[in-house]
């Protein structure tokens, strides 16, 4: 059986995860999902990307929003916006609560994430392997201007930047709080050691990806291992496919390219790279990165085109491989 780990931020992992199962149901295919999305909330632990991922191949997800429940209400947000209390800006609906009531509950009890999302997924059953990248707490924070504080800068919550601000300010330098004191979660390098192929679908190169990679010893145990790594551009026709990828690119200095993207990765870590067709005229500048690079369809549209995607992705694999 074909064992495969995708590393996954939010929606545009979850979507690609889909297709993905459907291209080869037969696959056993793990996720290291990132955490530094997470943020404490009216006392609950809420796990924005993870829960994504779960709800998605769950069936449990709002379709056209990609995060959050289906059939939604938001009474408790209102009640809780008639007392006042903050923050107002981030929507938390009445079944999505209940899901971090749960985590909380289970995390006050002792257990660690991995087991708590082990056992969310119980219920969701999203046919594949759900790994928190770490059971440690990491944080993403980005550093904005700010012109009334001492040194002109402050560090915001990355949902804060994302949601409330809607990345419309530079952001200067995104830091993963936590990360370079965090353990792998349980699973994780295992799973890597394990694997026939390691994807990157189209996430976040830097708040997604990149923050599960800056857990010490991810990156190195997928670099070391003797798997074929293959991502997919999260940027196609220079801007991003979803979100606002862009901004965080800018902070670490790549230019939202589907070649830089995959030159910021690099040749030590990737070994095949897919753009998407509208961007093939960029295919040599990653070849001469030496990272094999095919330019495909790269538009989640739907089940069958995503799952068309991840079998290109497989297929590069096996091309790197031989
Ligand atoms: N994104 C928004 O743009 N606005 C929201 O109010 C919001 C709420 C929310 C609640 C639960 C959840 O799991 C995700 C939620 N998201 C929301 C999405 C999320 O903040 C980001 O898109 C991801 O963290 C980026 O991967």
């Amino acid at each position: 059986m074909q064992r495969i780990v995708v590393l996954a931020g939010g929606v545009g992992g979850a979507r690609f995860l889909r297709g993905l199962s459907s291209a080869v149901p037969e696959a056993e295919i793990t996720v290291i999902g990132n955490t530094g999305d997470d943020i404490h909330l009216f006392g609950l632990k809420v796990c924005p990307d993870l829960d994504t991922v779960m709800y998605t191949l769950g069936g449990g997800i709002h379709e056209e929003q990609g995060w959050g429940r289906k059939d939604e209400s938001f009474t408790v947000k209102e009640e809780l916006a008639e007392y006042g209390v903050e923050p107002q800006w981030f929507g938390l609906g009445d079944r999505d609560f209940a899901t971090h009531i749960v985590r909380t509950q289970m995390i006050g009890a002792g257990y660690p994430l991995s087991a708590v999302t082990e056992a969310l997924c119980a219920r969701w059953q999203p046919g594949v392997r759900l790994l928190p990248m770490t059971d440690d707490r990491v944080e993403t924070h980005v550093l904005i201007d700010a012109p009334e504080e001492e040194g002109g800068r402050k560090a915001v919550h990355f949902q804060e930047y994302w949601v409330r601000m809607r990345a419309s300010v530079d952001a200067r330098a995104v830091v993963p709080v936590g990360a370079e004191s965090a353990k792998p979660g349980p699973g994780v390098l295992e799973a890597i050691a394990a694997a026939d192929v390691v994807l990157f679908p189209p996430s976040n190169p830097v708040v997604s990806v990149g923050t599960i990679l800056a857990v010490p010893g991810v990156r190195e145990a997928i670099a070391d291992a003797d798997v074929p790594v293959v991502g997919l551009s999260p940027i196609v026709g220079d801007a991003p496919v979803h979100g606002m990828a862009d901004k965080v690119l800018a902070a670490v200095g790549v230019e939202a390219t589907a070649s830089a993207v995959a030159e910021h990765y690099g040749s030590g870590l990737l070994d095949g790279w897919l753009v998407d067709t509208v961007d093939a005229g960029r295919v040599g500048a990653v070849e001469e990165a030496g990272i094999r690079c095919r330019a495909v369809p790269l538009m989640m549209t739907g089940t069958e085109a995503t799952a068309a995607m991840a079998r290109e992705a497989l297929a590069l694999a096996e091309e790197v491989r031989a």
